[in-house]
């Protein structure tokens, strides 16, 4: 009778948990020259391979080899719309020609462009789109992602994103986390009646969202062209009532005050944040809210004000960074990418970077079983072809992925 399932020998471990009692404080909480058992999808052992309690074979069903490889916590992109119909591809070229996204989203473009398509569309037809780049991600060594609405904004059709989104779970090896995000833009319908749309949401389409159990958090784009700071804190106030965790696109395009505001609400993140003051940034550290920093959308949108990244790690604000993957702002596939970005545009370490697409993304999803390695996690693993853990921000467009693991199942044979 063996003690574990698996055994995996010959590796090295980035375990993105600097205080963890069993490896001091190496960065990215290294072990090197080491072993990790998994019994029944969870992390059951880790530690230097010659501190095994025995020969390999006597512990474990199956012993894999890692031939020198690193394992990581599997990815987490924590903000993504990847589920939308149609593309934006004109705009990108009107904005190349000097058009502002602010500009183009008030001329009726932008998000409410992509609202026609996606009610348009068949539920078929979404998933079928989501999937092909949800697989692209998955590729790279995704094991959870976050998925918003807000490309309904009508309870119908925001149910049927949800519900393409909740589905994308069973046809890729992936967890989806969703966010409600009916506060994105002003649905046309609703022109100069901004007031009751918002009144729309919180007494209808909220609490249905809510009963229909599609939804883990209620997310909203505050913004000079979305949702005034006012208009936000009723939205959250009822998504409070409803017991639903929230966060928010904040700061993105100016300084609305809207990340203080979310950590005013005990948000799980407040995310963009280019705009954040310095007031908000002291809001976000006292109430453990998540910096989701999403420098696709930075780059592509040419923006060039940066987050206030090192105001965030002077305050110890946690900084996560995802692809923001959506066809008007990050029309981005690749979370490793993301992780070079982070630290050429934004300057984060590599090793911040790594924390912020796995320790850090979890947190900023409220999952407290994953996005580090330690006994008792869930056993979402990715094993790379590096050197260094840091080589993972390095490459541009290298994809070093060998194999990943996922509640304990290995998912391809390594390359
Ligand atoms: N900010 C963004 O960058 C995305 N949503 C938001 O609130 C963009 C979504 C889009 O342009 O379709």
């Amino acid at each position: 009778m063996h003690r574990w399932d698996e055994l995996w020998v010959d590796v090295n471990l980035a375990t993105m948990d600097r205080d963890a009692a069993d490896h001091g404080s190496a960065p990215y909480g290294t072990i090197e020259d080491a072993a990790l058992a998994i019994k029944d999808g969870k992390i059951a052992w880790l530690g230097p391979g010659s501190a095994l309690p025995g020969p390999a074979e006597s512990l474990a069903r199956t012993v894999r080899q890692g031939a020198g490889g690193w394992l990581t916590p599997g990815l987490i992109d924590c903000h993504t719309h990847i589920v939308f119909g149609g593309e934006r591809w004109r705009e990108f070229e009107l904005r190349l020609e000097g058009a502002s996204y602010e500009a183009i989203a008030r001329a009726g473009g932008g998000i409410v462009a992509t609202v026609a398509a996606t009610r348009a569309a068949s539920e078929q037809a979404l998933t079928d789109s989501a999937l092909r780049r949800l697989a692209r991600l998955v590729a790279e060594g995704v094991t959870t992602v976050e998925v918003k609405s807000g490309y309904g904004l009508e309870l119908e059709a925001e149910l049927k994103m949800l519900r393409v989104a909740r589905r994308l779970e069973s046809l890729l090896p992936v967890s989806v986390r969703t966010s409600f995000l009916g506060a994105h833009a002003l649905p046309t319908e609703f022109a100069g009646r901004q007031g009751d749309y918002v009144t729309l949401l919180c007494d209808q389409m909220l609490p249905a969202v809510a009963a229909s159990g599609l939804a883990d958090a209620v997310d909203a784009f505050c913004e000079g062209i979305a949702f005034t700071a006012e208009e936000t804190a009723r939205i959250f106030a009822r998504a409070t009532q409803l017991g639903l965790p929230v966060k928010l696109h904040a700061d993105q395009l100016s300084d609305t005050g809207g990340s203080g505001l979310a950590a005013r609400f005990g948000a799980l993140s407040a995310d963009h944040l280019e705009h954040a003051s310095a007031d908000s940034v002291a809001a976000m550290a006292s109430a453990g809210t998540v910096a989701v920093l999403l420098p696709g959308a930075s780059y592509f949108l040419r923006e060039t004000k940066l987050p206030p990244v090192a105001a965030l790690r002077e305050a110890g604000v946690p900084m996560a960074i995802a692809t923001n993957c959506n066809p008007g702002s990050s029309p981005a596939t690749s979370l490793l990418l993301m992780l070079s970005m982070a630290c050429t545009l934004f300057r984060l370490t590599p090793e911040e970077a790594l924390a912020g697409i796995t320790r850090n993304a979890a947190q900023a999803l409220g999952l407290k079983d994953r996005g580090r390695l330690g006994v008792g996690l869930r056993a979402d693993l990715v094993l790379w072809d590096v050197a260094h853990p840091a080589e993972l921000a390095y490459w541009i467009g290298h994809n070093p992925r060998r194999a990943t693991i996922r509640e304990g199942v290995l998912l391809d044979q390594p390359r």
